[in-house]
């Protein structure tokens, strides 16, 4: 299988819908001039384009059908071996300045990379199709929605823009005609998939980006990481916005109470899982629901709360752990209508990966299409394949996914992946010192993007790898829209991955997860049950609803502690990560270090 597919004639009526924006068409007519396809495919994001294109791809081998019977409407795609997660070293940031693009960043001077990059996309799509996806992000009548067209020689990020955007004729009516209306331009070639080839460039003040030499995920599907978080957090900044890497759930109580909350964990850390968590026998009457899984645009409404909303319209999930025991609610979404990337291929025509429900299977395919058996010493799915799939297919899709101004966020959530040191849950004692909490925050690596797994590593706000301009600020912007807040959501951190002295997690995780969510809206609702300790406000042994789980007192208290010693060391970390951002941590945040460190010592 391949992500290199030469060019495709539609019949008339399939590909043909022209939009009429003068600087739409200037634009596509210039990208191909320069890239030479063989012909223009302007995308509706129909139902008969879609089913059409998806003929193409299994005739060209770009995807391959899955067993009707047993996943309806599903298909498996294997990207190039040397093309399975995103590329933090080859994402630029280019900003006229290398003080914009921040200390956090890789920079690179625009007009340079730009003459680069057309040297790169000269008739790179002879023999191929120009595509030119016209998508929108946000619900279609909230303010905050941006427009973006994208081009691609791809008929994979074709399909998969369908399900991760709204894509189509409703992009294009909200442009209308305008001249002036604001869209982003992105344009996206797979070149030959060369890793040597390979750059994901963002130009914030231009509204621009540019993907080459990868077929993959958050490289290549341009609305997502690149538009809504990189792109996306340079707009929020300018105009008084948050752009966030952060999943949002609804919580409703059995008496019909409904808080939302909206919660930043690095890649791979549980985002998903955490959006769409069934709540254990034990909380007979609450619901959870679904607001998005990986991306938070907020604003702040006329009664001073802050407002978000789900940008996309899909979820671009982590396959592999995913099961009827972790996330019924993921299974259930995905048995139909999803398209795979990088898992195995059952005889059967099913899909399988590591850590799903039941045996593996004799004899498979595995992702990079060679026979595998549960003798393998090679995973049969890559640690980072993923589902792609609309997210009407989510039983607990919340009903308030399609309105316009949000919904009020009542918490906010910071989380890594921590062996040690971060207590399961605590409060942050007022917004400020939230901000740092978020901006402290650390993990550890995982198969998301390229790189060392499992180190630990600093990633404020989970945006690391996301912020589109100086990380400094940033933090001055979070600091700023909290001073406008005048009823701001109360700020938490919570950490599932802490290990015992035998190697295994303390915490059982997943939907038991809604035991460490009732103690937070507990507190959003007034509730005094919490202990202050030196790093915030933590539940007291009690607080915790820990009722019909079976875990030892000893993990609880494990758990719940804040060992002196490791946080010593942790805080040397802060000291030292703020240090190495060079002087732009504003004076608020390195005024919390103190106040922190003055807390341990009193
Ligand atoms: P991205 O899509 O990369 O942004 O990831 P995500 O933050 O949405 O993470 P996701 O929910 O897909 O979970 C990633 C991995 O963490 C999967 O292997 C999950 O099984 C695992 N995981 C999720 N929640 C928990 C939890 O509560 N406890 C433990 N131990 N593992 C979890
Ligand atoms: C992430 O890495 O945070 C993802 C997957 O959500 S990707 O879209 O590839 O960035
Ligand atoms: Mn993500």
């Amino acid at each position: 299988m391949d992500n290199l597919a030469p060019a495709i004639s539609p019949p008339s009526g399939i590909g043909d819908s022209k939009p009429t924006h003068q600087a739409v068409l200037d634009w596509v007519q210039e990208v191909a001039r320069l890239t030479e396809p063989e012909n223009i495919f302007w995308c509706d994001g129909s139902e008969e384009e879609n089913a059409w294109l998806l003929g193409e791809a299994q005739r060209l081998g770009v995807v391959l059908k899955l067993n009707e019977q047993k996943k309806p409407g599903s298909y498996l795609h294997r990207s190039n071996p040397n093309d399975v997660a995103r590329v933090e070293q080859f994402t630029l940031i280019c900003t006229p300045t290398k003080e914009e693009a921040g200390p956090t960043n890789n920079w690179a001077e625009p007009a340079e990379t730009y003459t680069k990059l057309h040297g790169m996309l000269a008739g790179a799509m002879k023999g191929r199709t120009l595509f030119v996806v016209p998508y929108i992000m946000g619900p279609p009548d909230s303010p905050l929605t941006k427009v973006g067209f994208e081009i691609t020689d791809s008929i994979y990020v074709v399909l998969s823009m369908r399900i991760m955007t709204r894509m189509g004729s409703v992009a294009v009516k909200r442009l209308g005609d305008d001249p002036k209306g604001e869209w982003n331009r992105g344009v996206h070639s797979l070149l030959d998939v060369n890793p040597d080839r390979r750059l994901i460039c963002h130009f914030p003040q231009d509204n621009a980006i540019i993907s080459v030499g990868s077929g993959y995920g958050g490289n290549v599907l341009l609305s997502k990481k690149c538009l809504a978080l990189r792109i996306g957090s340079y707009l929020a900044r300018k105009q008084g916005w948050l752009a966030e890497h952060m999943l949002i759930l609804g919580v409703e109580s059995p008496d019909g109470r409904k808080h939302y909350v909206a919660a930043a964990f690095p890649s791979a850390c549980g985002k998903t899982n955490f959006a769409m968590l069934i709540p254990p026998p034990h909380f007979k009457g609450w619901k959870v629901t679904t607001i998005g899984d990986d991306i938070a645009w907020m604003q702040i409404g006329k009664d001073g709360r802050l407002y978000a909303v789900n940008p996309e319209n899909g979820y671009f999930g982590v396959v592999p752990g995913t099961s009827y025991k972790s996330n019924p609610n993921a299974m259930k979404s995905i048995e139909h209508d999803t398209l795979y990337t990088n898992v195995a291929l059952t005889d059967d025509g099913d899909v399988w990966w590591e850590g799903k429900d039941g045996p593996p299977p004799a004899h498979a395919i595995d992702w990079k299409g060679n026979d595998w058996t549960p003798d393998s010493k090679e995973k049969a799915a890559h640690p980072n394949s993923r589902f792609a799939v609309p997210m009407r297919n989510n039983p607990v899709l919340d009903p308030d996914v399609e309105k316009g101004e949000g919904v009020p966020i009542s918490a906010i959530i910071f989380g890594g992946r921590r062996s040690d040191t971060m207590p399961l849950v605590f409060q942050a004692l007022d917004w400020n010192h939230g901000v740092y909490l978020g901006a402290t925050m650390a993990s550890e690596t995982t198969a998301a993007a390229t790189g060392a797994v499992g180190q630990v590593r600093r990633d404020p706000m989970a945006m690391l790898p996301f912020c589109g301009y100086n990380i400094g600020d940033y933090f001055r912007h979070w600091i700023g829209i909290g001073k406008r807040l005048t009823n701001p959501p109360l700020i938490f951190d919570v950490n599932w991955f802490r290990k015992g002295a035998d190697g295994k997690f303390l915490w059982p995780g997943f939907g038991d997860n809604m035991r460490v969510l009732k103690w937070i809206i507990d507190r959003c609702e007034g509730s005094d049950g919490a202990v202050k300790s030196p790093i915030g406000w933590l539940p007291g042994m009690h607080d915790l609803d820990l009722a019909e789980l079976e875990i030892d007192h000893k993990c609880v208290a494990e758990l719940l502690g804040v060992d002196h010693g490791e946080w010593q060391k942790e805080l040397v970390e802060h000291k030292r990560f703020f240090d190495s951002l060079g002087g732009v941590v504003p004076d608020e945040l390195l005024q919390q270090g103190e106040a922190l460190t003055s807390r341990f010592k009193s």
